[in-house]
């Protein structure tokens, strides 16, 4: 018989170690005696694989032989990060790992980072994936992930004179976390045409054919749960041509160049992440992805389910589908699809399991970030699907015209097909109509939704469509792993670390806010976080900050409703009232670095001038003798998971300005907050609830309500008297008169607010963002006040776990069950 894997189950440093060595001399074909710190990070990655695999494969098997529902969480992007830290603290032996490196010559902390990040996400959207699939591993939920192997994650961004230069981010030369499974493959067909027939029983037949075959194959990565040896699969798809028959012609009559050709085009489709997030571009290619990526996974779930042999009506009690916004709406008429044509379904019974499967996640109500598809487009790449996404809306119009024959303007306004020049799909219409549950991410933003983009659908359909699954963060990687210090201090005080599976036990350490040593220790670790970044800042960038400042951050991605603007004015601002201080005064004063950090999307300009002007305003503010260390602007280059874990345990403040009613929840809110920062913020998305949870003596929260806002934007363009704030008018002079450099380059972003109707309202809530800041220099002067600030609100934060969001989806819109595993092996 087989020996039970035990060999790879190391338990001691010597086994450890041993492990190691035998993966650089073996696997990695190194000699231990050049072994540099990349060697090493393979060495202890491929050991630390090696015990995922072993739980990977038994979870899989037990989730095959139960045959339980599983959750199906499909996302055009997972933002990863790095996988080694994840990996030994959910599996518990990073101890056991740091010793045993320590004998053979390495530090932890610089083998950790030699990996490079899993850069498959822009942004918040792409992270809340990462922290789902953390959760639901760590809750035992049978469940996978699905999305494309992109050879190029998101761009790495440098700053270059002030400007960001877009670099690609090649990630695959080393990565350990994934298995390709060349045996797992799926062919997808793009283009081509559909014929009709009748066959013998009358009944109508569409065949869709002469396309063009692409083999999407699968590539795994495991998925480990913390504390719980469930771990579960993200499966990616690669696309590479497929080798029908056609190519075979080509080749073989020596048009060689030609199939490499075809070739190259069918890798495009995975090649590359789109970096917009949040201006859909209606690219050929991003639909290609779009369907590339759904056919295969859907393929791959249809496969599953039928090796059940259950009936078709079971097919929602065994799979949930999530939708990560509109990306892959596709699935719907994709599955129809399947049901119709190749099951033979008809069309009721058909829709019925489609509805029942499927769930929608909306992210964002701005108007430019709704997918919209043109009918060409489709027809083209996609003439099926067409037909059957007119047939959802033909049968939709018909319910629609029945129920509500007065207001015959309301076919118009709720058809799956805009009537425009050309015609356009409307994604987000068609995932509503193809779901049984709509969920926004936080309170605020799901009611917006229902009063805004989804209006006519809540009349539709009811009110209970529609629900709110508020975003959370996974505390192993936003508390454990960034700030272990706090945890292990969380830990000494909670008699354990039962708070990572159940955060709300957070509250327990509310009873330490007055115990002296509780409060020193808790200080010194942020002291300790604001050094660590300020070395990150001083190594990366040259520029010295005095950690004894008040640490203001805001990184995030670039974008004109998420304000940096705003905050970059200010620091303007600041900067002039400084100036203007006697060398007496400015002895008074707090001092501040303003950090900033995040990427713009390559075609947006407006971002990338606001990154040019933070630049040049810190190249001015930095260098000024008269300010010292006062106030320094910091852009950290590359924001990305691995250095927001550096960054989010450093801040004392944090910003999350959006123009109320815009973000939809934000997430990186809660980890500042969850990391003893404090937030500067405006009433939206997610900080409404965290102010509830936390206190409002805990926040500093300033500026007009969302419900205002569409009076103000009235007001900005019709009231003839719109004056923009006269200290915003101050900066906006400086700026004018070349103080940072070529005025020309800013005026586009200064007339968007004086001439083009300061469409995020800047100018109205400038004078309450400056005086909130006022209010936090103060505050920040009484740290024993502050400290109560800070500790009272992270042991208010256990609301935010992902782990009860998922719980909550799980029950509100999966239906689904946890599989514990056995508890011995
Ligand atoms: C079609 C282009 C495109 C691509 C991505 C449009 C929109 C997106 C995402 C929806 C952008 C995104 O990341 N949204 C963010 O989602 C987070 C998780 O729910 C929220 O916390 C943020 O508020 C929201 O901006």
């Amino acid at each position: 018989a087989w020996k039970k894997f035990s060999a790879t189950e190391f338990k001691t440093k010597d086994e450890f170690e041993s492990e190691v060595v035998k993966h650089i001399e073996t696997t990695l074909a190194r000699s231990l005696f050049n072994c540099d710190e990349a060697a090493a990070y393979g060495g202890v990655a491929l050991a630390f694989r090696d015990r995922l695999v072993i739980e990977w494969n038994r979870t899989q098997q037990r989730q095959s032989s139960a045959d339980p529902k599983r959750v199906y969480y499909l996302s055009l992007e997972f933002l990863m990060g790095r996988a080694l830290d994840n990996a030994m603290l959910n599996v518990g032996m990073k101890d056991v790992a740091k010793e045993g490196l320590g004998e053979l010559g390495f530090r932890m902390e610089d083998v950790i980072s030699q990996e490079r990040d899993a850069a498959l996400g822009n942004g918040g959207l792409g992270r809340l994936a990462a922290c789902f699939l953390d959760s639901l591993a760590t809750l035992n939920y049978p469940a996978w992930g699905y999305a494309l192997r992109y050879k190029y994650g998101i761009f790495k961004q440098e700053i270059v004179d002030g400007y960001q230069v877009e670099v690609p981010d090649y990630w695959l030369d080393f990565n350990p976390w994934e298995f390709p499974r060349h045996d797992v493959t799926v062919d997808v067909q793009f283009y081509g045409h559909v014929r009709k027939y009748m066959d013998e029983s009358g009944k109508q037949i569409s065949v869709w054919e002469d396309g063009e075959l692409v083999t999407a194959v699968a590539y795994d990565a495991p998925i480990p749960g913390f504390g719980t040896r469930t771990t579960n699969n993200l499966r990616l798809w690669s696309s590479k041509a497929s080798h029908g028959e056609f190519d075979f012609t080509k080749f073989n009559s020596g048009e060689y160049e030609a199939s490499v050709a075809e070739q190259q085009r069918a890798e495009t489709i995975s090649a590359v992440l789109y970096p917009n997030d949040s201006l859909e571009r209606g690219k050929e290619l991003r639909l290609k992805q779009q369907y590339f990526w759904c056919a295969a996974s859907l393929f791959d779930i249809v496969r599953r389910f039928k090796k059940s042999r259950k009936a078709w009506k079971e097919f929602p009690n065994q799979v949930a589908i999530q939708l990560n916004d509109t990306h892959p709406t596709l699935a719907i008429p994709e599955l129809m699809r399947i049901l119709l044509d190749q099951e033979g379904l008809e069309w009721d019974e058909a829709w019925s399991i489609v509805q029942k499967t499927f769930g929608y996640t909306n992210h964002t109500v701005l108007p430019e970030a709704l997918e919209k598809w043109s009918v060409p487009l489709v027809q083209h790449l996609l003439p099926r699907h067409l037909q059957i996404i007119y047939d959802i809306n033909l049968n939709f119009m018909h319910y629609v015209e029945r129920n509500f024959p007065k207001d015959r303007e309301m076919l118009g306004r709720v058809s799956i097909i805009e009537e425009s020049t050309p015609k356009m799909v409307r994604m987000a219409y068609l995932a509503v109509i193809g779901s049984h549950k709509v969920n926004g991410v936080a309170e605020l933003h799901s009611d917006l939704i229902k009063t805004t983009i989804f209006k006519d659908f809540v009349k539709i359909y009811g009110p209970d469509k529609f629900t709110n699954v508020t975003n959370g963060i996974t505390p192993r990687r936003w508390l454990h792993q960034a700030n272990p210090r706090l945890s292990e201090l969380i830990a000494s005080k909670l008699g354990g670390y039962d708070f990572l599976r159940d955060l709300t036990l957070l509250h327990k350490i509310e009873a330490y806010v007055d115990d002296k040593e509780f409060r020193k220790e808790f200080q010194e670790i942020k002291y300790a976080n604001k050094v660590r970044l300020a070395k990150y800042t001083k190594e990366a960038h040259g520029i010295s900050v005095n950690p004894s400042s008040l640490f203001d951050i805001q990184v995030k991605r670039i974008h004109e409703y998420k304000r940096q603007q705003l905050n970059i004015f200010g620091v303007i601002y600041r900067y002039l009232e400084l100036k203007d201080m006697s060398p007496e005064e400015r002895k008074k004063v707090q001092p501040r670095v303003s950090f900033f950090g995040g990427k713009a999307a390559p075609g947006y300009w407006m971002a990338k001038t606001i990154i040019h002007l933070i630049n040049q305003v810190g190249a001015v503010v930095n260098n000024d003798k008269d300010i010292g260390d006062l106030l320094k602007v910091v852009f950290l280059e590359d924001y990305n998971v691995s250095k927001a874990e550096i960054i989010c345990p450093a801040s004392d403040i944090s910003e999350h300005i959006s123009t109320a009613g815009t973000e939809a929840s934000g997430t990186s809110n809660m980890k500042f907050v969850l990391n003893g920062g404090l937030v500067i913020g405006t009433c939206d998305g997610a900080n409404i609830e965290i102010t509830r949870e936390i206190g409002e003596d805990n926040i500093f929260l300033f500026g007009n309500l969302s419900e205002d806002v569409e009076d103000l934007r009235h007001a900005h363009t019709y009231s003839g008297d719109f004056a923009i704030d006269p200290k915003l008018e101050r900066v906006f002079a400086v700026i004018r008169a070349g103080r940072f450099g070529d005025a020309a380059q800013f005026s586009a972003l200064v007339n968007s607010i004086v001439e083009h109707g300061d469409y995020y309202l800047v100018s109205d809530d400038f004078a309450s963002y400056i005086d909130t800041q006022k209010l936090i220099d103060a505050a920040y002067k009484d740290q024993e006040a502050w400290l109560t600030k800070t500790i009272t609100s992270v042991s208010r934060m256990g609301f935010f776990s992902s782990d009860r969001c998922i719980d909550e989806y799980a029950e509100m819109i999966w239906n689904v069950e946890p599989l514990a595993p056995p508890k011995q092996n």
